[in-house]
């Protein structure tokens, strides 16, 4: 194994940091989509106080590097304008530490957590300003943590940010209405990331800087050729064309058609194409959980109905996604598929032939702690069998640059707040920190693939 291999973990700042509105943060969308999970976010696990104890356990467990995010409105409150110094300050010391005990950071930039103030001035990401705002973030980042930060993620799942109307600034589902808007708000996100790639080539030509997509292989559901041609079109639909605008600069014809179809006309201006074209990412970062099956959905019943979603799991006289019966599941519902893993990474290489980090992957489950254990045998599997299709597709030549298992300590679900943990270090409720099975088994890993 390559001396160089990232072997990580993941965290982003909502859903670990705590302090909320706190030392100078302003809001952000997270209080539009949390509603009964608030509370939990407003604490998250204390990292904000406990990251030199956690960094400490990482440098045990033997981590090259640790992926975490950036609150952008603790950097500037109100999204632009005058920076926070205490929230500075709360990173630049964060990255410190992390370079004392010689872990490399990987510095998302933007995961889910927009500052409101952006949503509350001109709707956010459905204006083209907003641009503007994304690039003079990006541009204090690069110049204050530069000198020390080596790998930056653009913006954490864009598909999920489009898909989800409160990480767009929206308060209410409703989504057939806004799709113009969600897929305007996509255009605008991807020459954001696209500009801030450029930018970052400029100020710190060393650095490797990519988007993080979630990505799942889509399987047909059976041999049928109206199936296999489903698969294909929700995978275009729910994730290649935000992969092609970024990595390819282009709408596919197809998907130019169905917006035509939808009655969806994206502002467009010449240049755009031409900034895609010169911000062309380093690496593409995948976080990959689990795959599906597709099968055809006739329009017969719903003509042309929708789920209620811009990025629908079903659209009717297209497609239907779902979980692949014969495969285990998490507690939550969320197919386990170890080779999905590698059939991934396979794909986006053989379509965008560049190196890969997987910024995600892990097992959410409800860990008990018992007799002064906590015995997490499923996650350890998990992750052995995750690894082990990692290190096939290593071998078939797909050049992966690192893996980061979501999360280190526990942290807050996106979807399930406290109750579904994923890390290798137990969160108790006073904040105490306790390895479990999974973190012996990581750090066994690193030291035995990592050759240290
Ligand atoms: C990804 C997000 C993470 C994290 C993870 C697990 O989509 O980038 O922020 O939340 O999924 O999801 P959840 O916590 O909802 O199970």
């Amino acid at each position: 194994m390559n001396k160089n291999f990232l072997w990580g973990a993941s965290s982003s700042s909502f859903q670990s940091e705590g302090m909320w509105k706190k030392a100078g943060q302003g809001p952000s969308v997270i209080e539009i989509e949390q509603h009964g999970n608030l509370q939990s976010f407003q604490i998250g696990v204390d990292f904000y106080h406990h990251y030199k104890n956690d960094i400490k356990l990482m440098k045990e467990a033997g981590l090259k590097a640790f992926r975490f995010s950036i609150s952008w409105s603790r950097v500037f409150p109100t999204g632009t304008g005058k920076p926070n110094a205490v929230g500075v300050n709360f990173y630049r010391n964060l990255i410190n530490e992390l370079a004392k005990a010689k872990i490399e950071p990987i510095v998302t930039i933007y995961h889910f957590d927009y500052p409101l103030a952006l949503v509350k001035k001109y709707g956010g990401w459905i204006s083209r300003k907003s641009i503007a705002d994304y690039l003079y973030y990006c541009n204090f980042l690069f110049k204050e943590f530069g000198n020390t930060v080596k790998y930056w993620v653009t913006i954490n799942e864009q598909d999920h940010i489009v898909k989800i109307p409160q990480r767009l600034g929206f308060k209410h589902g409703g989504f057939k209405e806004h799709m113009q808007d969600c897929y305007q708000a996509n255009h605008y996100m991807s020459i954001a990331s696209s500009l801030a790639i450029k930018l970052c080539h400029t100020i710190l030509p060393k650095a490797k800087i990519g988007p993080a997509v979630s990505y799942q292989p889509y399987y047909p559901a059976t041999e049928k050729t109206q199936d296999i041609e489903a698969a294909k079109t929700a995978n275009l639909l729910t994730q290649k064309y935000i992969l092609d605008l970024q990595c390819k600069a282009t709408y596919s014809k197809k998907f130019q058609n169905y917006l035509k179809e939808k009655s969806i006309h994206l502002k467009l201006k010449p240049d755009d194409f031409k900034c895609l074209k010169e911000g062309k990412p380093d690496f593409i970062g995948i976080n990959y959980y689990s795959s599906n099956i597709v099968k055809f959905l006739p329009s017969e019943s719903n003509k042309g109905e929708i789920e209620g979603k811009p990025i629908p799991k079903k659209e009717y006289g297209l497609y239907a996604i779902q979980n692949d019966p014969t495969l285990p599941t998490t507690k939550w519902g969320w197919t386990i598929d170890p080779k999905g893993l590698r059939i991934a990474l396979e794909q986006i290489y053989q379509q965008y032939h560049l190196p890969i980090l997987i910024t995600e992957n892990g097992y959410g489950d409800e860990d008990k702690f018992l007799g002064g254990n906590i015995t997490d045998s499923s996650r350890i599997k998990y992750l052995k069998d995750h690894i082990n299709e990692l290190i096939k597709a290593i071998n078939e030549n797909i050049p992966v640059m690192g893996y980061c298992i979501w999360s280190f300590t526990d942290v807050i679900s996106g979807h399930n707040g406290s109750d579904k943990r994923y890390g290798l270090i137990y969160v108790d409720k006073n904040m105490n920190r306790i390895p479990k099975q999974s973190f012996n088994f990581y750090k066994n890993i690193i030291r035995r693939l990592n050759g240290d």
